[in-house]
């Protein structure tokens, strides 16, 4: 074997495991130097597994004190010890095994297993971290009975906690108390948790539809409850939305919720008990944003939708990982659709899923949302999984419209419930509601890579006839280059020149029916008869398919469909692409002058949107945010320069601006918001669409327009107006920023989430003091590595929002990025492993760079002794 192939696991060599665990007891007792853990497992050969079948308990970083099978007490000789786990050669076929281990939570800094944020015990076990807890089969698919008994000191650990139901509690001697839980559905080890120490919560109660009443905490550290009510809130309502729109009813009698300061993920899902990264939880409206309260809403709802889709039903390995994260994320997004504005939310999601998912796709690190093999699943909770996951789901709904596909839902959460399942069981279950054969529709989940699709059309005006011609193709990705085509669910309209659509009366040369196109052919002419006139096409409604559209539509069209486009989502995206489309030509080297005379003809459509009565504050909001820098990095995808799409985007903004200008400075005044804020999907409209109003104005670097900025900051009443203002500062006026981000800082900066806000927002300003000034700010006392929070707020946004400086030409910011993710890497390896995406993008840039970013690479691959994490991430980017 290669050393290559050994590092890998794969799909292909799944096998389900020789033996069983249906029952776990497990004994914590708490200390502050070493936690003692004792667990008895339940264990049984599997029927058809070989007499003698060794079992291979997986256990990592923990300490073996004693090991038992029923009463006798076993010797050196009697397993195999490593650093890997611990194997018993030929065990009976049905026995207690008994283990005590000693774990050093205090010293665990990787946030895997059993660890202290802020001083408080917490776990984090998904994927592979309960084998830092105790030994076990740490496989998704052997799923157990769990009963838990955690000890500890009453001041230092006044609340215990874990999954399920609170069985027992008492007091004990020397000043301690203990926690009995049980709970009574069997889980795989991922979704074990325990939370042990000194918080405040608030509650609630939530009776389900069937009556049943259940006790909802949400526990914070102290001093800090208050800011979950809006956590609270979100719980309620996505326990009642999944009930309502998925028939799903809460299976315990309580729901727990913990926010930490110190955690690698948003949060997680362990049942009963979810774990979340406080920044994901704590709001009140001088803290958060509008887009903070809006996350928190939506990581709730993820977090209690996995109660079914992930913990009822699980994944039998990893390679199925989209399989609950793809349906989980759909869910989410459907939440918010139904509680929010539909329209705004998908184009949200599309925009997030374009600068994520899309560069992923297009770049080394491309795999398909069911990879077939990995090094290190850690590295696998990409947005591919997850969003692209998300959007395999949305297809099928389209394809099979909402009724069938819930009917499928509802079948796979029957027929697997309890059940540990795979992508084919999943899809499967629409196959048998919809009686369709859906084995080309699964490519999507096992092929990487992302359609460019092209399309023309004539239309024959006697014969009333439009004719569609649609290709598609797949492009290479690493590692696979012969691809084939994919489903395409293709919604359409045909808007007609006064903006209704057309109807047509028959439609040949593929399957069409209402307002969907279904293409699975490389090629396909359509022919529509009975069209009354000429239509302008209006395709991928919805966004109804995760392509990218290769054709450039004529000017005309764009602006057409921007104006009357029935859809609100191609309406926006028309007004994206027509600047798309004129602007990145003149970002390529020797590219032409800005056409001004046709950002002229945009920035008058977008003007006819802002004055449109029927569109929504939160979509007209959206339309002015024109397209990012990472939007046309995207389009121009190599060669280059970040300056120079930052200085032609710049000049266009500033066209579009000053061509807007009297209209976006009465709109921003004519806003008027109620006395009090609320941060539901009216109110934060309103306030996207002031805020965003003032940030177009401000491209035309005024004087005046800065005066209005800076009043706004101190006038701002909420977090949102005040970062608003203070991001515009930082983006348009760097000179003025660092005085205004030490008033922020002295003022609001108090709460950690708001000292997040400030490091990243320090980080994004673009001058020649950039790299220092991030060099400084680890060195500030609030400021610590080991906070995975601390980073991403410092580095992350540095490497997102300061594109020029992160890719400067002489490599600094390359390697200040190399530099901090080799430190991180010593004691936290997942968080290191997914800071290095960030180089994924290197081979787009022009060839100084290129060579300033491999010679990052490169010395963080030949650093001794760097994790397996970051090792898979740097050799497949340089690969
Ligand atoms: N399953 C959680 C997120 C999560 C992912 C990975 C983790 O460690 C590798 C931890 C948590 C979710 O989808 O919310
Ligand atoms: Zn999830």
């Amino acid at each position: 074997m290669r050393s290559e192939e050994q590092k890998n696991v794969y799909l292909e060599d799944y096998k389900p495991s020789d033996y069983l665990i249906p029952k776990t007891e497990m004994w914590i007792d708490f200390a502050p130097e070493r936690t003692r853990i004792t667990t008895d497992l339940h264990i049984e050969r599997r029927a058809g597994a070989a007499e003698d079948a060794p079992l291979e308990l997986d256990g990592e970083h923990i300490e073996l004190v004693s090991i038992a099978i029923g009463d006798e007490v076993l010797g050196a000789g009697q397993y195999e010890l490593s650093d890997k786990g611990l194997v018993l050669l030929a065990p009976p076929e049905s026995f207690v095994l008994s283990t005590v281990v000693d774990v050093e939570p205090e010293k665990n800094k990787s946030l895997e297993g059993l660890y202290r944020s802020s001083g408080n015990w917490c776990t984090q076990c998904e994927a592979e971290g309960f084998r830092r807890i105790t030994y076990f089969l740490d496989r998704p698919d052997v799923m157990s009975v769990f009963t838990v008994k955690m000890v500890a000191d009453k001041d230092l650990a006044p609340v215990l906690l874990s999954n399920g139901n609170p069985v027992d509690r008492g007091e004990m001697s020397n000043n301690r108390h203990f926690a009995e839980w049980h709970d009574p559905h069997p889980k795989p080890s991922y979704l074990f948790a325990m939370v042990a120490g000194n918080l405040d919560h608030i509650s609630e109660k939530f009776t389900t539809k069937s009556g049943k009443k259940v006790d909802l905490n949400i526990y914070a550290e102290p001093g800090k409850a208050e800011l979950c009510t809006y956590a609270m809130d979100a719980l309620v309502r996505s326990m009642k939305w999944d009930e309502d729109r998925f028939g799903c009813e809460y299976d315990l009698d309580v729901f727990n919720i913990v926010a930490v300061s110190d955690f690698n993920a948003g949060a997680m899902e362990n049942k009963g008990l979810n774990i979340f990264n406080d920044r994901f939880v704590l709001a009140d409206p001088a803290t958060a944003t509008d887009e903070d309260y809006a996350l928190i809403e939506r990581i709730i709802a993820h977090e209690y939708f996995h109660n079914y889709t992930g913990n009822r039903v699980t994944c039998r390995d990893w390679f199925q990982l989209c399989l609950k994260e793809g349906l989980t994320v759909f869910r989410d997004q459907e939440f918010s659709s139904d509680e929010r504005f539909r329209d705004v939310e998908r184009i949200d999601d599309v925009k997030g899923l374009r600068q994520s998912q899309f560069i992923e796709d297009s770049g080394p690190l491309a795999h398909p949302p069911r990879p077939s093999q990995y090094e290190q699943i850690d590295n696998f909770y990409t947005t591919t999984v997850y969003e692209k996951g998300a959007e395999v789901v949305r297809m099928l709904m389209t394809l099979l419209g909402k009724e069938t596909f819930h009917k499928g839902v509802d079948l796979y959460l029957d027929r697997h419930d309890g059940d540990a399942a795979t992508i084919e069981q999943f899809i499967k279950c629409f196959e048998d509601v919809s009686e369709r054969d859906l084995s080309q529709f699964q490519k999507w989940y096992t092929q990487a890579g992302r359609p460019e699709v092209t399309y023309s059309s004539t239309y024959d005006a006697d014969e009333k006839v439009l004719t569609l011609n649609l290709t598609q193709n797949v492009p290479s990705t690493p590692g696979d280059s012969e691809k084939s085509p994919m489903v395409l669910p293709i919604k359409f309209g045909l808007v007609s020149s006064n903006g209704e659509d057309l109807s047509w009366e028959r439609a040949e040369g593929a399957e069409v029916h209402d307002d969907l196109i279904v293409l699975d052919q490389s090629e396909a002419n359509i022919t529509f008869h009975g069209v009354s006139s000429a239509p302008v096409l209006s395709l991928f409604r919805e966004f109804s398919a995760p392509v990218s559209v290769q054709t450039r539509a004529p000017l005309e069209e764009d602006l057409h469909r921007a104006r009357l486009d029935g859809d609100p989502f191609n309406r926006w995206e028309s007004l994206q692409s027509a600047i798309l489309n004129i602007v990145t030509p003149s970002m390529a080297q020797d590219g032409p002058n800005l056409d001004e005379d046709n950002l002229e003809k945009v920035a008058s459509a977008l003007s006819q949107t802002l004055e449109s009565q029927e569109l929504s504050p939160s979509f007209k909001a959206l339309c002015l945010k024109l397209p990012t820098y990472q939007d046309f990095a995207q389009r121009l995808s190599k060669n280059i320069h970040p300056e120079r799409i930052k200085q032609v985007r710049r000049q266009a903004v500033q066209l579009v601006a000053n061509s807007l200008r009297g209209q976006l400075v009465t709109l921003y005044s004519a806003v008027k918001l109620p006395e009090t804020y609320k941060p539901d999907a009216k109110q934060s409209g309103l306030r996207a669409l002031r805020n965003q109003s003032l940030a177009l104005l401000a491209a035309l670097e005024d004087k005046q327009i800065f005066e209005m900025v800076e009043s706004h900051y101190q006038a701002a009443q909420n977090m949102t107006d005040r970062q608003a203002a203070l991001a515009i500062i930082c983006a348009y006026a760097p000179e003025r920023a660092e005085e205004l981000l030490e008033h922020f800082k002295a003022n609001y900066a108090e709460p950690m989430t708001v000292y997040d806000k400030w490091l990243g927002l320090s980080a994004s300003i673009d001058d020649n003091r950039a790299i220092d000034r991030i060099k400084m700010l680890m060195e500030d006392e609030r400021f610590s590595l080991e906070t995975p929070n601390r980073v991403r707020s410092l580095v992350g946004s540095f490497i997102q929002g300061n594109p020029t400086q992160f890719a400067r030409e002489d490599g600094a910011g390359f390697d200040l990025v190399a530099d901090t993710i080799l430190k991180i890497d010593k004691f936290n390896p997942q968080v290191a492993g997914r800071f290095a995406v960030a180089f994924r993008i290197w081979r787009n840039y022009e060839s100084n760079r290129q060579n300033a970013a491999r010679k990052a690479l490169e010395r963080m691959k030949d650093e001794e002794s760097i994790s397996p994490n970051l090792s898979e991430m740097v050799n497949k980017t340089l690969a």
